[in-house]
């Protein structure tokens, strides 16, 4: 597009500053039309950025590969630039935003030599929606563009949307030297365009700014100033049989299934789940008192290892054609190959590039496990037809969740709004490969948002809770947990499409109906008031998943008082009287 396509003053300024700095050979503006989207493929494949896979069997589909240097989020690399160190708060890292700014553009000057700016448009949000809002994001990466062009509306809506005077989150974002040790992803949600700067990396999450940059971030700093809330969470729709619908939004650390959840099969016929999203909510107290979500994303950014037929089948038809997949493992013929996909073949190409005898389990994994297909929204079988409805969809229950072999059950009610912020407050989850660092350590996610809050998060606590007092409808909150294991290690439930069991009692439960006990923790399931039809587990199994273990939630109590302690001051009391209410009872 040409830039005299938009007249917008801001914007050329700035596309201009940026052009001085970072001396690109070109400058584009996208358009987000198809007929660039094969030229942006046919460079890259030109480049060997790109490798074309299978087109009979996976249109239109291309694997990328990253360096390996640069596979997942860089939490430590990661900054939230405010004024003062105490809005970032103790679960952030911080850099001073004068002192990030000359940083980052130092290694931003002309880190774009001989190569083409791209100049990316796009709205977070349906185009059209009221709640929706532009971002713009310079980047010299064909393969950010192009990714962005399936995660958002990207192009020349954008710009028709933003007009001459519209407001739009500024990114600049370089692949530069792809230099772990000066990669940095820096935001600066003070300012009043609250810029994004991010420089050495080309994976998504640090490179995608609309994503967890602007769409976590800076939005959830936005949703503090106005009264709403930007979380990490996905949106369902759950159809009953007489064709009523309601629908949950759920918060799950990073790789914990949420995807899966998202689209999850029914195992039972005549009721039906639809998506919604599977990474990002942003929620607003709608006119009738109710909570409303709109899934600001226009795409899937999934885990790939571990999808297959058997566990997402909607999955595998979305990501069919249109896709890009980054660092699985390709067949000979040309198919993209993960672990759990299905049996391997004689030989694979493995995420770095080496062709090695499928079975070669010694050389290691043939997908990183990490790796990600990027495919639109519109194709999931399952998506929703109000999936991009301009007020969103109005939310009847809340889900926090996380990865734990023990201690929680597998559905429990919260008592309470206050009740259910505390148990999102503390949860916990064993880490994953989603993020760069040590796998299986049990840590405190709340909300699923320790990565991606932009301010601190006691404060971000008291929003939550405030937020509560101002819905005069609020959802009721639930934490599942369906990862907790047997003496030997093994899943004590089956998860996937059985998951549909739990969400089912919730549903009875904001129904008002639905068979409950209540416990010191919350409020359980009675062990037949879960709908259990078709469903043999071995005896005594159903008990220990709902079980309340006195002695690991008095310790429990503890690991939660050590964790509250980080916030210090501003950990709001309304928590820690959930805390003390909660050793009362546990005794
Ligand atoms: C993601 C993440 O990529 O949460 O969605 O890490
Ligand atoms: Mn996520």
């Amino acid at each position: 597009m040409d830039k005299t396509l938009t007249s917008h003053a801001g914007l050329l300024a700035w596309v201009e500053e940026s052009t001085r700095l970072c001396q690109p050979e070109r400058v584009h503006w996208c358009t987000g039309s198809e007929d660039e989207a094969q030229w942006l493929i046919s460079t890259m494949v030109a480049a060997k950025g790109l490798i074309p896979l299978n087109h009979d069997e996976w249109p239109n589909c291309y694997l990328h590969r990253s360096n390996p240097n640069d596979v997942a989020r860089v939490e430590d690399r990661t900054f939230i630039c405010s004024q003062s160190p105490d809005d970032a708060g103790p679960t952030n890292h911080w850099m001073a935003p004068d002192e990030a700014k000359k940083l980052l553009y130092s290694i931003f000057e002309g880190s774009m030599k001989g190569r083409t700016m791209y100049v990316v448009p796009y709205i977070m949000g349906p185009a059209g929606s009221p709640f929706s809002k532009v971002g713009v994001e310079i980047t010299d990466s064909a393969y950010v563009a192009l990714s962005m062009r399936i995660m958002t509306r990207m192009g020349k809506i954008a710009l028709e949307t933003l007009g001459t005077e519209g407001a739009f989150v500024p990114g600049l974002h370089s692949t530069a030297e792809l230099d772990p040790e000066k990669r940095y992803i820096c935001h600066f949600p003070d300012e009043k365009e609250r810029l994004i700067l991010s420089v050495n990396s080309g994976y998504g999450g640090n490179a995608l700014l609309g994503k967890k940059c602007f769409a976590l971030r800076i939005a959830s700093a936005l949703a503090r100033d106005e009264g709403w809330l930007a979380e990490h969470m996905l949106i369902l729709e759950l159809e009953d049989p007489q064709g009523e619908k309601l629908y949950f939004t759920g918060a799950f650390p990073s790789a914990c299934g949420k995807t899966n959840l998202a689209m999850l099969e029914s195992i039972f016929p005549d009721w039906k789940v639809r998506t919604i999203g599977d990474d990002i909510a942003w929620l607003r107290i709608g006119e009738d008192g109710r909570l409303w979500a709109v899934n600001p994303e226009a795409g899937f950014f999934g885990v790939a290892p571990g999808t297959s037929e058997k566990t997402n089948p909607s999955a595998m038809e979305t990501i069919r054609s249109n896709t890009l997949f980054t660092n699985v493992a390709r067949t000979d013929d040309g198919d993209p190959w993960w672990e759990g996909i299905g049996p391997a073949p004689e030989f694979l190409t493995d995420w770095k590039g080496e062709r090695r005898p499928g079975d070669d389990t010694a050389g290691g994994r043939f997908s990183q496990p990490n790796s990600r297909f990027t495919a639109p929204a519109k194709q999931c079988p399952t998506i929703s037809p109000h999936w991009e409805d301009p007020q969103g969809v109005p939310i009847s229950g809340i889900l926090f969740g996380g990865r734990r072999n023990d201690t929680m059950p597998l559905v429990l009610e919260a008592n309470s709004w206050e009740h259910g912020v505390f148990l999102g407050a503390t949860m916990a989850s064993q880490t994953t490969a989603a993020a760069g660092g040590a796998q299986g350590v049990l840590r405190r996610d709340p909300m699923a948002m320790l990565p991606f809050c932009g301010y601190h998060m006691g404060d971000y606590f008291a929003h939550w809770l405030e937020m509560g007092k101002r819905i005069p409808n609020p959802p009721k909150i639930f934490h599942v947990n369906w990862f907790q294991k047997d003496d030997e290690g093994n899943f004590l439930w089956p998860g996937y499409g059985e998951n549909l069991r739990p969400l089912l009692w919730a549903r009875e439960r904001i129904l008002g109906v639905g068979e409950a006990i209540e416990t010191p923790i919350g409020t359980v399931p009675t062990p037949d008031g879960m709908n259990l039809e078709g469903l043999s587990l071995a005896e005594g199994v159903m008990e220990r998943l709902l079980e309340v273990n006195h002695d690991r939630w008095a310790q429990e109590c503890d690991a939660i008082a050590k964790h509250f302690e980080t916030f210090g001051e501003k950990l709001p009391p309304a928590l820690s009287a959930e805390l003390e209410a909660l050793r009362q009872r546990v005794g």
